[in-house]
């Protein structure tokens, strides 16, 4: 094809990257207080309040409720029947991807409001808008308020702890130191555990995970107080007890977030728990929250903490959010103070509005960026939630007794989409095949252990470095994230389909590529040979091409910028020269 050169230089020059940052929107009304949530269907999640009343939660019937399916296509919300108290209960999936919430509070009588301590809902996600909350009143082996819930491997729910009445503090004769089990056939009695007695006064949703991997793998990490132990929950015995947390509680009313970090195929899913935030003191409301964070590597046969702090914001009731790129998020709670209610006088205040990105893959001491801050205050009884387009759903906050307006931190309908810099930063991929099936998000696509799974998708823009992650975003109440978990998945070869890659604008009259075309194509080929270099590095790989006729020769040429966040930007000009009829 003629003469062909191909030159690589650097230009002096100097580019100014904007700094991409976090975005707020206001999303919709959530119609019942976001004090528990979780997503269902990919446009669904459902909402569950204590019972109190909501003035726009209205049932076809007149009558007010306390829970809600909210649809974030429509932005609207729908109130769901309850006739139990769900005050400060927990939820799950069973394997096969039925909701059951457990647990709650008192009678109240003035809402019609049963006894919700030993309740038992089931809800089955639909797509029509008509289902309803089925509910089985006294089904617990024994009353659970502040309990934890978790999806198991074997598709049951573990239902782990909590009290027996609502309280501040935890105490011997309210606990409820025992676990049982949920299977779809049915409950097991419950069985006793010593690690809840020993964690008292503050072993309230106590934080529990399955170990996935490594020498520990089947067995679960329980943290409470500032104590932790690998459960063998089959058996019932610890089976290791782990050494004291440093820094202050974490568990409620002094109460911090954690989290199995995400698990990655490059470590061989090695499990980390992190724990962050709480506080070092009871009942002291102007005392600043826990600025500290614990890390533990559960891949080690003698696991020890590893102390950080938390991102440079004290911060008590955190909500904790694996984002779909793996980086942790951190939002919501306050830097002074507890949960609980404000009877009278304010038990926790300055909103923490600044979310934190922890990036666990950075060594100890730069693994925290600061983001746009909300405005709108998020305390006690607020959630957060990943959602299928990557954006996270933020919602709640009522820390009064009751539904209330006016005053300080009143009861917080509105919900919020928190845009992480990840999803304005880079332009996703759609997918329109996973696993042969194209009609995507409106039924469940069973995937087996082990397998690969083809997914074709079309990507405009610059292709960047395609990565894919599974995610359960996790059953969200009091700063936990109940079976939350993010795998990196392995991409075994990513082919392109051809020509037909680009839509067809991007071809010219004659069927070739255009220059556009050629821009993406040159910047894929450019950031592959940059990443077999640099393996570590992140690129954003910017093309722009340029042509001119010269002597009978047409020229393009590329300038190609490329950045990386720890980099200071470079420029190349790539020259692709040749005769004209090499450029139809
Ligand atoms: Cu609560």
């Amino acid at each position: 094809m003629g003469r062909k050169l191909l030159s690589w230089f650097i230009f002096a020059s100097v580019f100014t990257v904007a700094c991409v940052n976090a975005q707020w929107t206001v999303d919709g009304l959530t119609g019942v207080t976001a004090m528990h949530a979780m997503m269902l269907t990919p446009t669904t999640i459902i909402i569950i309040d204590k019972s109190e009343t909501n003035p726009d939660a209205k049932l076809p019937d007149g009558s007010l409720t306390w829970a809600a399916e909210y649809n974030l296509a429509t932005h609207k919300f729908r109130p769901l029947k309850l006739s139990t108290n769900t005050f400060c209960s927990a939820g799950a999936f069973f394997g096969n991807g039925t909701f059951l919430s457990t647990g709650g509070g008192e009678p109240n009588p003035a809402n019609n409001a049963g006894d919700g301590y030993r309740g038992i809902r089931y809800f089955q996600p639909c797509q029509d808008g008509t289902c309803e909350i089925i509910e089985v009143p006294n089904l617990l082996s024994s009353n659970r308020w502040y309990n934890a819930m978790l999806t198991m491997p074997t598709g049951d729910i573990l239902n782990f702890g909590g009290s027996v009445q609502s309280t501040g503090a935890n105490s011997a004769n309210k606990n409820n130191p025992t676990f049982e089990i949920h299977s779809p056939t049915g409950n097991n009695k419950a069985s006793n555990v010593q690690f809840l007695v020993d964690t008292l006064p503050y072993n309230l949703f106590p934080f529990i995970h399955v170990i996935p991997d490594g020498i520990w793998q089947g067995y679960y990490i329980v943290f409470a107080n500032k104590a932790s132990v690998i459960y063998d929950i089959t058996n019932n015995v610890p089976i290791k007890a782990l050494p004291e947390a440093p820094g202050g509680i974490r568990s409620y009313p002094c109460t911090g977030a954690a989290t199995l970090l995400p698990l990655d195929y490059q470590n061989n899913y090695n499990p980390e728990f992190l724990v962050c935030g709480g506080q070092s003191m009871f009942n002291q409301f102007t005392n600043p929250a826990e600025d500290s964070c614990v890390r533990m590597d559960l891949g080690s046969a003698d696991p020890k903490w590893e102390a950080d702090n938390f991102g440079g914001i004290p911060r008590v009731m955190p909500d904790v959010v694996h984002l779909a790129d793996g980086h942790v998020l951190f939002l919501n709670g306050a830097s002074l103070g507890q949960a609980g209610y404000n009877t009278g006088k304010l038990l926790a205040d300055n909103p923490a509005f600044t979310p934190l990105l922890y990036d666990m893959y950075q060594p100890l001491g730069q693994r925290w960026t600061k983001l746009t801050p909300a405005t709108i205050p998020r305390m006690y009884h607020s959630v957060a939630s990943l959602i299928t387009d990557g954006t996270v759903w933020v919602a709640g906050s009522n820390p009064n007794p009751n539904f209330k307006t006016g005053g300080l931190y009143p009861t917080e309908y509105r919900a919020e989409i928190f845009t992480p810099p990840y999803i304005s930063a880079n332009t996703r991929p759609q997918i329109t095949s996973f696993k042969g099936q194209t009609t995507l998000n409106t039924s469940p696509i069973k995937v087996t252990y082990g397998e690969a799974v083809p997914i074709i998708y079309t990507l405009t823009g610059t292709p960047g470095t395609i990565t894919a992650t599974i995610v359960h975003p996790g059953f969200r109440t009091h700063s936990q994230a109940m079976s939350m978990r993010l795998v990196h998945l392995q991409i075994t070869d990513i082919a392109s389909s051809g020509q037909d890659t680009y839509t067809a604008k991007t071809l010219n009259a004659n069927g070739q590529p255009s220059e556009y075309a050629f821009q993406v194509e040159i910047a894929a080929i450019f950031k592959q040979l940059l990443s077999k270099a640099y393996p570590t590095l992140m690129y954003h790989v910017l093309p722009e091409a340029k042509e001119y006729d010269e002597d009978g020769f047409r020229r393009k040429r590329l300038d190609v910028l490329v950045r990386d966040s720890g980099l200071s930007a470079y420029g190349y000009e790539l020259l692709v020269e040749g005769e004209q009829r090499c450029f139809q």
